[in-house]
């Protein structure tokens, strides 16, 4: 490569796009072009992106001010990016330009792609969302940016040594990122400790002083987000901990360098790690800290900005609203009140009228061990002037509940904010409801289940505050980008408006009986399924037929998410064919991807088990030409992308009531998978969707499920007893069939689903499954059949796309418009 002059990139097109490659290459990463390698290119192809990226943003900054536009800032403790090399040349329509551009220096864009690491900071679900939001705001054009922690370490990174899950640390910044900005100039003071004295105020009212408190800093680092078609580039500002340079000096003054230095540690160990979920109980300190890091520092950044337009604080809800993803970011509840009161002197009354205004709540899960509860003692010590606002809260809110309704006692200790029985604590769920204008689940039984099983005294008390809004995909990422052979033939079949219209893939529909439409569309999947195979084999060993029907769980592990129930229906149709001599219509292909929270004993025993019977099972020369099993490791969005658009079969498989919505279900259908599932989460509504005969349904309602589990009417015995299917499978785990150096290593699986308070109701479950399983068999040897289903699928999953969620929640709950460039 030959050395280039300075230049800007204005437009787009490949001269000026290998000029500014060229000169990050020499004048960012300080290298002749002619010793450039891939990662040189990836980081100087990012550096180009993102100087064109931060024009466009500082663009829509300005567009939005002159509109006078209200704002939405989304609240998430999690953030789960995927890569933003391929997903940016996507959206901004240069991945051809730059194919070509690269592959003229000789070198392969798909590879270059490879030298970025997933930026993981979520869990799952919760953090994709959030994730899919941002892309949706951007595309539509509207004033929403993200408020996130810049976790050093993101989720840890799983392999797999002797069939068990490993962690190991995630240093995501490992290869540099150069798409962030950092931006020192706008870092935050943010408060901690200390204790509050009651004074009073020239006007002779109470005057609280937070006195005594320690400082932090946080410093922001802004990931620009750009929508489709490059005209709107919203940001994603993540704050970093960094100890104060005055916090230092006190301590250092003081002559104590070594304190000083571990006071400095433990300030930036703040932002550090992402805490697996399931792995904290809500006494850990530091995670308290982190949600109040995160709160504070949006917070101050918000009204900070919005001030700056000399604005009037009364009008805080005219032109920004809040929207808090779970209860991770709730205390910006009373954070929000302590900087109308304390900092603005703005009455009680007014402030809580305007806090409630501008915040809205999204509750993401059933699952009562998920519900944060915080410590009494604890936030006394950490944040002593918020924990006195919560009280102040409850008081007059449990006053006013006694004029309104007249509750007896034990109503008014359930809508408590504060939990009195053993040690006192804060309910996070009950404060978020209390101090928002709007509590959103994210499917219809969802919602219907916040309301009637979470909150039922709120939502008697007010009917209105309580709405659904169903969880969507963004089309961009999970087919667009995900999908090239797919969206190719899409595009061909009906023109390319569906990446921003998602509901037009309706005019797939009279395609889905066309022979020659069919053929085409299978091709695809089966190249995408080669492509998955090539991997597989590549990093694991196992080589999968492609022919096969490829049926794969993807989600984290978890004992509602019943991934047992499939190994189980494994092992069943394992033992059929080399016990019985059975052979199946088709062969299959079952892959499982997911972690385990490091701390969760049971799920990380079933990652052992998969493992362990995959081993088993893809030794044995008589399964051989009917069945495989993978564990993939180290499920990620990457991995994702990856393994949903070579899906012939998704296994949506949970508890009915159990699963809030699932997303995972719908990136799956939506590339043409077949779902077999429950009537759990937003499975109900993909099912009406894309149409009863066109998804695999089996299992108990959620009624059904909650009506077994409150009469304690479950007998797994009984279904033991009843069903050798059963039987089998659940001696062969106890007997050690898969583990013959260690015969009991399963055993508590055969106990734990025998016992009377399973509350997952594996064994009910689990004929219809079988049952449903089989029908799939049959129809997947049923060529033409089985594409008509799979491209009706794609064809109906229209509604679920991000866009459409985030249009709701801009409609009902946000109140922001699209600000589109002129
Ligand atoms: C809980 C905890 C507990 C403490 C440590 C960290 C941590 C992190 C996350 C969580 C709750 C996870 C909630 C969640 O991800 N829910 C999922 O949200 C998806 C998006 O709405 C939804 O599709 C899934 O059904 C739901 O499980």
């Amino acid at each position: 490569m030959a050395p280039v002059a300075k230049c800007n990139i204005e437009t787009l097109e490949g001269d000026s796009l290998s000029c500014s490659i060229r000169d990050h290459i020499t004048h960012s990463l300080g290298k002749p072009c002619s010793e450039a390698g891939h990662r040189d290119v990836a980081m100087a192809l990012s550096m180009t992106l993102r100087d064109r990226l931060v024009d466009r943003m500082l663009e829509t900054r300005m567009r939005y001010r002159e509109a006078r536009a209200k704002r939405m800032y989304y609240l998430s403790i999690e953030y789960l990016l995927g890569r933003c090399l391929g997903n940016n040349l996507f959206n901004m329509k240069i991945d051809d330009v730059c194919r070509s551009l690269v592959k003229d220096w000789g070198f392969d864009l798909e590879e270059i792609r490879e030298f970025e690491r997933d930026p993981s900071l979520g869990n799952g679900g919760l953090g994709r969302l959030a994730a899919c939001f941002l892309d949706s705001l951007a595309t539509l054009d509207m004033p929403g940016c993200g408020y996130g922690i810049h976790y050093e370490f993101g989720l840890f990174k799983q392999s797999i040594e002797n069939d068990r899950q490993v962690e190991r640390p995630d240093y995501w910044m490992a290869e540099g990122m150069p798409l962030q900005l950092e931006r020192r100039d706008q870092a935050v003071i943010i408060p901690i400790y200390g204790r509050v004295e009651d004074h009073q105020g020239p006007d002779g009212k109470y005057l609280p002083l937070w006195v005594d408190w320690q400082d932090l800093m946080g410093v922001p680092y802004d990931i620009p987000i750009v929508g489709f078609g490059d005209k709107t580039v919203n940001y994603l500002r993540l704050f970093a901990a960094q100890s104060t340079d005055n916090f230092n000096m006190e301590i250092f003054d003081q002559g104590d360098y070594i304190k000083a230095i571990r006071q400095k540690v433990y300030s930036e160990l703040i932002s550090k790690i992402l805490y697996p979920s399931e792995s904290i109980s809500f006494g850990k300190e530091l995670r308290l800290i982190q949600e109040y890091f995160l709160v504070f520092c949006a917070i101050r950044d918000i009204t900070r900005r919005f001030l700056k337009q000399n604005r009037n604080i009364e009008e805080l809800p005219e032109f920004t609203a809040i929207q808090l993803n779970d209860t991770h970011p709730a205390l910006a509840v009373a954070e929000l009140m302590r900087l109308l009161v304390d900092e603005r002197r703005v009455p009680w009354d007014r402030a809580w009228n305007l806090t409630n205004r501008t915040l809205s709540f999204t509750n993401h899960t059933l699952m009562p061990e998920s519900l944060e509860m915080w410590p009494v003692d604890l936030m006394q010590k950490v944040l002593p002037r918020h924990l006195q606002i919560i009280y102040e809260i409850n008081r007059r809110f449990l006053d006013e509940i006694r004029i309104v309704s007249n509750p007896d006692d034990a109503t008014l200790r359930r809508m408590s904010l504060i939990e009195e029985s053993g040690g006192k604590q804060v309910r996070m769920a009950n404060l978020a409801v209390v101090g928002s204008h709007s509590v959103n689940g994210v499917s219809k039984l969802h919602s219907e289940l916040v309301k009637k099983v979470l909150f039922p005294d709120y939502a008697a008390l007010w009917p209105g505050k309580f709405n659904n809004k169903t969880n969507g995909i963004t089309p961009r990422r999970w087919l667009y980008k995900a999908n090239r052979g797919l969206s190719a033939l899409i595009t061909e079949a009906i023109g390319d408006g569906w990446i921003m219209d998602l509901d037009q893939l309706k005019k797939l529909e009279p395609l889905a009986g066309d022979a020659a439409f069919q053929e085409k569309f299978m091709a695809v999947k089966r190249a995408n399924k080669e492509r998955l195979a090539a991997f597989v084999a590549k990093t694991s060993g196992v080589v999968l037929p492609p022919h096969a029907a490829f049926d794969i769980q993807a989600k984290r592990i978890h004992e509602y998410k019943r991934q047992l129930l499939n190994v189980m229906h494994i092992i069943h149709d394992y033992l059929r064919l080399v016990e019985d001599g059975y052979e199946p219509p088709e062969p299959r292909v079952y892959i499982f991807a997911g972690k385990a929270a490091p701390g969760y004993f049971e799920a990380k025993e079933i990652i052992h088990l998969i493992c362990c019977v995959a081993k088993v099972i893809n030794a044995d020369k008589q399964a051989a030409e009917y069945l495989k099993v993978v564990f993939a490791a180290d499920y990620r969005v990457s991995l994702a992308e990856k393994l949903i658009p070579a899906a012939d079969i998704s296994e949506q498989i949970s508890t009915a009531g159990t699963e809030a919505s699932g997303t995972g279900n719908m990136k799956f259908s939506l590339n043409g998978a077949l779902t077999i599932g429950t009537l759990d989460g937003a499975n109900i509504e993909i099912r009406e969707a894309v149409g009863e005969e066109n998804f695999y349904l089996f299992g108990l309602t959620a009624q059904e499920v909650e009506r077994q589990l409150a009469a304690g009417l479950y007998d797994p015995w009984e279904y033991y007893g009843k069903h050798p299917e059963i039987r089998r499978v659940l001696d062969a785990l106890s007997a050690g069939r898969f583990t013959p150096e260690d015969p009991s290593a399963f055993h508590w699986i055969f106990e734990k689903l025998l016992s009377r308070n399973e509350r997952y109701l594996h064994l009910a479950d689990f004929m219809p499954y079988l049952e449903t399983h089989q029908r799939v068999g049959m129809e997947y040897s049923r060529p033409e059949v089985w594409a008509q289903k799979a491209i009706c699928n794609t064809a109906r999953m229209g509604y679920f796309s991000s866009d459409r969620t985030v249009r709701e929640y801009a409609r009902d709950i946000w109140g922001i418009k699209p600000v589109p460039p002129k």
